[in-house]
């Protein structure tokens, strides 16, 4: 069942003013009414972090302020994990999906859920973390037989990585058996096809099926 808007509100709100409390209990009650929680993510805890990252960019919200709503969104999402992997695929295997931030990055939340909803749709996801050197990629990829390579970047300064990591698959021979998505703020379809990526995808959900079709390709 969708959301209410009002109730998204609350929940955007909660992560603006960096309230793990009332998002954590937002996140519970969205269990509990068993609402749909990519639904309140995306359309309400989502809305909360992105206005308090420009706020901080107007100069209105400091670094910890920014930090306490991260946390308040993580525990919001941390709760929602187990719901949001409940889809009528889970457990079926489509493939082997290595994720991760890439290096000198620690922005987490986004390829977390990516991570999660790639799950949820059937594939076994071996999450690497945030700022995960680049050829720990390639070595991941190896030592885990994944045919999915997925790469989020925040930053202007760190997506340049990604075209790194698809450089050293290459060098190692592997280009040519795996998959590479890329996604996260700073990155398009344009870069996906400037860097040699194989995809792009713009939110938690299209991602999965870029990955099917990549998968299917
Ligand atoms: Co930072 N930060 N931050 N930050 N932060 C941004 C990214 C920024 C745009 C804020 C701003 O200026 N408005 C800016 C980057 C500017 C730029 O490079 N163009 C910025 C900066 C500058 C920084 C620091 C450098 C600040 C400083 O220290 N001076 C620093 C970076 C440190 C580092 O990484 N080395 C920093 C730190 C932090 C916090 C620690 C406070 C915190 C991160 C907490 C954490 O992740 N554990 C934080 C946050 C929260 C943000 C914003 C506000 C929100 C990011 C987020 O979680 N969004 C962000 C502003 C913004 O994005 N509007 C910002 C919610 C999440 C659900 O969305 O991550 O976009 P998102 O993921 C989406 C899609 O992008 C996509 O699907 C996800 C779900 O829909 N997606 C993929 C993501 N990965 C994907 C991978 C895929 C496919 C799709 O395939 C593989």
């Amino acid at each position: 069942m969708n959301a209410v808007p009002d109730f998204l509100e609350q929940c955007a709100d909660a992560v603006l003013k960096g309230d793990r409390e009332t998002a954590s209990r937002l996140a519970q009650e969205t269990v509990d009414r068993q609402l749909d929680a990519v639904d309140v993510v995306e359309n309400g805890f989502a809305v909360g972090i992105r206005e308090a990252g420009r706020l901080w960019e107007a100069g209105e919200y400091f670094l910890p302020e920014l930090a306490f709503s991260a946390e308040a969104m993580k525990a919001a999402v941390d709760l929602l994990r187990p719901a949001l992997a409940k889809t009528p695929s889970a457990g079926t295997s489509k493939g082997v999906a290595v994720i991760g931030t890439i290096q000198g990055d620690i922005h987490d939340i986004g390829k977390t859920l990516v991570g999660t909803m790639l799950a949820a749709s059937g594939y076994r996801v071996v999450d690497l973390g945030a700022d995960v050197a680049y050829d720990r990629f390639v070595e991941e990829t190896r030592k885990e037989g994944a045919n999915l390579v997925c790469m989020s970047a925040l930053l202007t300064t760190t997506m340049v990585g990604q075209k790194e990591v698809i450089r050293l698959l290459r060098e190692a021979g592997m280009r040519e058996r795996v998959r590479v998505l890329v996604g996260g703020a700073p990155t398009s379809g344009n870069w996906a096809a400037e860097i040699g990526a194989d995809g792009y995808a713009e939110n938690a959900v299209d991602a999965v099926h870029e990955a099917d079709r990549l998968i299917a390709s």
